[in-house]
């Protein structure tokens, strides 16, 4: 190893007080938590993956200009450039430690003339992929199909109005279990690319919906039929590529996943930017998955609230990501998923230390919302407040209304008999409650 970043030496966690930018000023792997009783390590509590997508592919092209990076990772073929980004993703993550990969199938290895030549090819690069886990016990957190980005996609995949591109996303969805399965993947994500419309004038939402659906229980049919005992997930997004995205949010994708009967089987992939498009905050679709006990994996980043568009930054909110372990941690920890890193650097962040310097970013932002997640619940301010917010439902009338005891009849009654009860509410204390999240913030 060391062929691709010779000048990057192994990032190692150095305490606050270093001003290395190479190395982690927060994130200490092996540092064990409390975190609410899960006292696990840091490494083991977060999962954090890196996305093939954005590091070993995006170099920077946006609609307006080509790419600033360099990402052919020195290669004279697409299949060299293949077994290189292996070789270069496993460098990236043993210098940054980090234990997890995810990806796309046509990141590891893109698209020849013929479906069956695009599957050998990517049997050869997931070969590459396999030789590097056995050497460095790497692992695969979810694996995916890019069926959005082939021309043939232009008016959907699971939801085409053409059954010939269907059956393409079938046989790609099917190759993409077998080459998950083959690496150990414990999840598969369904991020719905072109799953959605931009004019009702052409489409049959019903039709389309009810073949998303049906192309989900061929997945999880075969999937299991294969051996994939993980969890499938659905990538909720409201919009971009398509105006109208069938994913909306957390909430909409659990209702489409009960209408079909599919929960069983799937999880929602919960990514910070998405919630945001979706004018929602993370920690929103955070609790609203982990409510109706959804709750499976992250895509980590951040957006741009002035922007509007899926900017995909490296996290550096550490506000955000605070709630968002904390939402993690009140869930019991990550099962099967984990913190995929779907973040790249900025364009103008073009050269290869760029790299190095977003995951530490994002890392260290993490490493600092689970330690202050963390100290939210040892403190317990914030969680007995909300208890005794709540506490007249554990007694009398509350007791009767949840152990299904009450009628309307019974209400009317309380309510005459109080005549008022204006005066006995309390104060939400927003603002005093904020007050103690940045005091647990900044004594950490
Ligand atoms: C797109 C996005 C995808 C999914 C996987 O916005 O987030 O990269 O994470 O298909
Ligand atoms: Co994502």
């Amino acid at each position: 190893m060391g062929e691709f970043f010779k000048d990057i030496p192994q990032i190692k966690y150095e305490g606050k007080s270093s001003k290395n930018p190479l190395a982690f000023k927060f994130y200490n792997p092996d540092e064990v938590l409390h975190c609410g009783g899960l006292g696990k390590t840091m490494r083991e509590q977060m999962k954090f993956a890196l996305s093939w997508w954005h590091t070993m592919c995006g170099d920077g092209a946006d609609m307006f200009g080509r790419g600033t990076a360099d990402k052919g990772w020195g290669s004279a073929s697409d299949e060299e450039k293949s077994k290189n980004k292996v070789l270069a993703a496993f460098e990236i993550m043993d210098k940054l430690g980090i234990d997890y990969f995810c990806f796309h199938d046509r990141d590891v290895s893109p698209d020849y003339a013929t479906l069956a030549e695009s599957n050998a090819k990517l049997d050869a690069a997931v070969a590459v992929i396999e030789e590097m886990q056995a050497k460095t016990g790497k692992k695969l957190l979810w694996g995916t199909a890019n069926c959005f980005s082939h021309p043939r996609y232009m008016h959907g995949a699971g939801t085409s109005p053409s059954v010939d591109v269907y059956a393409f996303a079938g046989a790609q969805i099917k190759k993409a279990l077998e080459i998950t399965v083959k690496l150990g993947g414990n999840g598969y994500v369904f991020w719905g690319g072109r799953e959605g419309y931009e004019t009702l004038l052409n489409t049959d939402m019903g039709l389309e919906l009810d073949n998303l659906a049906r192309l989900m229980k061929m997945a999880v049919e075969y999937g299991r039929s294969i051996g994939f005992k993980g969890d499938f997930y659905v990538e909720p997004k409201p919009k971009e590529p398509t105006k109208h995205q069938y994913d909306f949010d957390s909430a909409t994708v659990i209702g489409f996943l009960n209408k079909y009967g599919l929960d069983k089987d799937f999880k929602l992939n919960i990514e910070a930017n998405h919630a945001t498009l979706a004018m929602h905050t993370f920690q929103h679709e955070l609790r609203v998955a982990r409510e109706n006990g959804m709750f499976g994996s992250i895509d980590a980043n951040q957006g741009d609230t002035l922007l509007g568009w899926d900017t995909d930054q490296f996290p550096t909110n550490v506000y955000d990501c605070a709630l968002c372990m904390y939402e993690v941690i009140k869930a019991g920890g990550f099962t099967n998923g984990g913190l995929n890193f779907d973040s790249k650097a900025r364009r103008g962040s073009f050269k290869p230390e760029d790299i190095f310097y977003s995951y530490i970013a994002g890392m260290d932002a993490f490493a600092l919302g689970l330690r202050i997640a963390d100290k939210m619940i040892t403190d317990g301010r914030i969680d007995s407040f909300t208890a005794d917010r709540y506490a007249g439902w554990k007694q009398g009338l509350g007791k009767d209304i949840i152990s299904g005891n009450a009628k309307l009849a019974d209400l009317e009654k309380f309510a005459l008999d109080k005549g008022e009860v204006f005066d006995s509410l309390t104060s939400g204390r927003q603002e005093y409650l904020e007050n103690i999240l940045n005091e647990i913030m900044f004594t950490l």
